[in-house]
């Protein structure tokens, strides 16, 4: 007998799969498709500990549904543009294409010491012409559509460097990681796609058939719907009568509006600020500026602001009030200003405090008495009936809303609005590592797009990066200078890159018609693959990226490229693998593990499958280093239960007791496994068939280990464990005397009846009290048990004189006899 010897078999099996094209994924196959899809990872260097937890369940998975019969495809590839790669070329003078294909290089070498059943074939690098000539394409349909636009939007700006900065290059205290100088946030024009057009739809999630609740309302929130109201406020300025508009979800209040805010950044600031308060407007816009939108936001941070010296009028009541600019107030949403009501908003109840403005109640409750506001604690935000509001008096919350808003809409000076959180996506990087933006600026034609058969607009490859961070692109003569699509004058190409979530938006599509040079995709091929059956990822992403590819497909659809709604049908979130102290893992607390040295020593099925035994797959666990241990030894006794105990033949011995207890066994395994991993629940799987497999230890010495149930359980084994441990399993069914892959065997079916006991626990109850436990045959029928429930001497005791007036059989569990004096 040979030692089980794990880096023999895995390298061979491995090279074995490669040479047959087992895991190549068949685009005219009879059987059902199943796209089975993890998130492709970022090319930083090496497979972490989070990658073997999140790809080894995966790919059982997968190799599970391929023996269920589907024909599975299961992509790998790499998400390759982006900021570290920039940065390894401006620290260390590689360039950013070298720095990222080496990395690939080892990742993948990696990925396959993993014996996943990746399709090669398809691998999609997002970062190479092939790849990025679509992408660039896909942007021209957007901006066809006009889904794709430039305008001024803010970007992080550091004055030291005199360039935009990510914002993972702007630090916690808000400097620039490079130079120190504080960050502050500055008005360039951008290129943005028109996500927020699509809000409505992006709410609806009909489509989808599976996915984690908690992030479908993560979503819900992002994208943040508001019903209200548009009321328009006047101002005279230079003899003009002129509007600024609010947003406000609450328009029954406007009687209480007892002061007005306009963000810093509103651009009605500078024509209304009196001289008087220009010194300290100005002071404090500037103080704005370098504030985070997440710190404006904050209900800790005390409240701030700056009177204008200027005053609005309330288009409903009349009445005048003070305009001040506050940074609680953002522009970036609704109409980038408010009505301040602070009896009735908490917000504006604050900064009412702080700055000694009159807090007028508007609305009371049903059944509370008249209050003063002045002796309150906090704003006051239910709905209710409306006091104070003139005409309007005594209308409930609902009917106030209405009535306030048609008559606004009546008088032209508002109306009904639907307002949502989520804005527009901005894609422009004033970065070098990312797929050019396909657009030529001319200046006879102005904003011309590259036409499609002049993709791809080539990122230049050696290019020489500034000490300031600046984006080389823009000092590449050769990339810059361009002639104009229209007229052949001399023209400029534009120098931002596009955000790398574009990437990731659509890379489910190239996989499924990867080397296509004609089309993104071709219709056929697209419509064969997808949708996506099964997406599994982090929860990190459930927002940014699944949201963006929900919007591509969304867009592309309405375009007509794609004929289906929704990428991702079935969603799931891996858990968090985490250090052996239970922390994250982490650098700075020094207990990141490295998994290759594990895969050196135990081999790669001892760590996939002990990744699985970590816990349940969508909560995650801590990482120990000695548990592996368990694990190896588990499959060495697989190893030696199965080189030993196979009889070359079928078992001859004859049908016992003990063998029908192992058939049923085995029956009862196949039904477990089955369900756990349709269920993703790999641990509970995984413990299943270690006792399965102690099970058939202990009986190998015996004569059942002779039966044809054993043999056949021999097999069931390996296959059972077969996605788990896709080499060991390999090895040992063709040592068995099998010529083709277990991978390509059928998964194994069981009888529904031999997968219930033989015999069980009965219990025995007199008017709903236990008076008695028996065991008893499972072929036993409802009559039998009447019988022996009635019969029977304790229960009998319990019955004595009293009348029986019904007996309750809830099958297998409990006879329940119910009995009067
Ligand atoms: C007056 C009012 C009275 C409000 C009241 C609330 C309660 P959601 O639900 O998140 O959409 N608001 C509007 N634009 C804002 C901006 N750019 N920055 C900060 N706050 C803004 O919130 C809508 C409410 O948030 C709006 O309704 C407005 O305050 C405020 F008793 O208007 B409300």
């Amino acid at each position: 007998r040979t030692k089980y010897n794990p880096k023999e078999i895995e390298k061979k099996w491995q090279e074995q799969w490669e040479a047959e094209h087992l895991y190549t994924a068949s685009d005219d196959s009879p059987k059902p498709k199943f796209y089975h899809l993890v998130m492709f990872p970022y090319p930083s260097g090496d497979l972490h500990m989070g990658h073997w937890y999140n790809y080894s369940p995966f790919d059982t998975y997968g190799r599970f549904k391929r023996m269920q019969g589907f024909n599975v495809m299961q992509p790998i590839g790499f998400d390759a543009f982006g900021l570290p790669a920039e940065n390894a070329a401006i620290k260390r003078g590689i360039q950013a294409r070298t720095w990222t294909l080496s990395n690939i290089e080892n990742m993948r070498k990696q990925l396959q010491a993993m014996g996943a059943q990746w399709d090669w074939k398809r691998e999609v690098i997002t970062c190479l012409p092939d790849y990025y000539k679509w992408t660039q394409w896909l942007f021209l349909q957007f901006y066809k559509q006009g889904l794709a636009y430039r305008t001024k939007a803010p970007a992080n700006w550091c004055p030291g460097c005199n360039t935009t900065l990510a914002n993972e290059q702007v630090l916690a205290d808000g400097t620039c990681e490079r130079c120190g100088s504080l960050v502050i946030r500055k008005e360039i024009d951008q290129w943005l796609l028109k996500i927020s057009s699509y809000a409505e739809r992006l709410l609806d999630f009909s489509e989808v058939i599976d996915w984690p609740e908690k992030t479908i309302t993560m979503q819900r929130n992002w994208i943040g719907r508001s019903e209200g109201a548009e009321l328009r406020f006047t101002i005279e300025v230079a003899g003009e009568r002129e509007e600024i508009p609010v947003f406000t979800t609450r328009p029954d209040t406007i009687y209480g509006a007892t002061f007005f805010v306009l963000a810093p950044e509103h651009p009605w600031v500078e024509k209304i600020t009196t001289p008087a308060q220009q010194e300290a407007v100005l002071a404090y816009v500037e103080q704005a500026r370098r504030m985070t939108e997440i710190e404006r936001m904050s209900t800790e941070k005390e409240k701030s602001g700056v009177f204008t010296g200027s005053y609005v009028t309330n288009p409903i009541s009349g009445e005048q009030v003070p305009v001040w600019i506050a940074d609680y107030v953002l522009m970036g949403y609704g109409a980038g200003a408010i009505m301040g009501v602070p009896a009735h908003d908490q917000r504006d109840f604050e900064f009412a405090r702080k700055f000694g403005i009159e807090i007028r109640e508007v609305v009371r409750p049903e059944g509370e008495e008249p209050g003063d506001p002045a002796t309150w604690d906090a704003a006051r935000e239910a709905l209710g009936r409306l006091v104070n509001s003139g005409p309007f008096d005594g209308a409930t919350g609902p009917e106030a809303k209405e009535k306030i808003v048609a008559f606004a809409e009546q008088q032209g000076i508002g109306k009904a609005m639907i307002n949502y959180r989520l804005r527009d996506w901005l894609i422009s990087r004033q970065r070098y590592w990312g797929a050019p933006i396909p657009i030529v600026y001319c200046p006879e034609h102005g904003t011309v797009p590259v036409p499609e058969d002049q993709l791809p607009v080539w990122l230049p490859e050696n290019v020489q990066f500034k000490a300031t961070g600046e984006s080389p692109l823009r000092y590449e003569p050769d990339f810059v200078n361009t002639t104009c699509p229209v007229c052949g004058g001399p023209a400029t190409r534009e120098t931002d890159t596009m955000d790398t979530f574009i990437d990731s938006s659509w890379y489910y599509l190239r996989y499924a018609d990867p080397h296509n040079s004609e089309e993104a995709w071709s219709a056929a091929k697209m419509q064969q693959w997808l949708p996506v059956d099964q997406y599994v990822g982090g929860v990190e992403h459930a927002i940014l990226h699944l949201l963006y590819s929900r919007f591509f497909v969304k867009a592309l659809h309405d375009m007509g490229h794609v004929t289906f709604d929704e990428p991702f049908k079935r969603l799931l979130h891996q858990g968090m693998v985490l250090g052996s102290d239970g922390q994250k893992m982490s650098k700075s607390r020094g207990n990141v593990e490295a998994p290759d040295q594990y895969v050196e020593k135990y081999g790669a099925d001892t760590v996939r499958c002990y990744m699985m035994f970590i816990g349940p797959f969508e909560a995650g666990g801590s990482f120990r280093a000695d548990n592996l241990e368990g694990i190896w030894r588990f499959l060495n006794r697989v190893w030696t239960l199965v080189s030993d105990g196979w009889l070359n033949g079928a078992g001859s011995a004859s049908e016992t007791k003990e063998s029908q207890a192992i058939e049923r066994l085995r029956n009862k395994t196949i039904k477990k496994v089955t369900d756990d991993l349709s269920h993703f629940r790999f641990n509970t799987a995984l413990a299943a068939l270690m006792e399965f497999n102690n099970t058939l230890i202990k009986q190998q010495p015996t004569e059942v280990a002779q039966s044809a149930a054993f043999q056949r359980s021999l097999e069931t084994l390996l296959q059972l464990l077969a996605p788990m441990a896709p080499h060991l399993t390999d090895e040992l069914w063709h040592q068995i005397g099998h010529s083709q892959s277990i991978h390509t065997s059928n998964w194994p079916t069981f009888e529904e009846r031999l997968t219930i006991d033989e015999s069980f626990t009965l219990v025995l109850q007199v008017n709903g009290k236990i008076r008695e436990r028996i065991d008893v045959d499972a072929s036993i029928s409802e009559d039998e048990v009447r019988e022996l429930a009635l019969s029977n001497p304790r229960i009998q005791s319990f019955i004595g004189d009293s009348t029986v007036q019904k007996v309750i059989y809830i099958p297998r569990k409990l006879v329940n006899i119910v009995v009067r004096p």
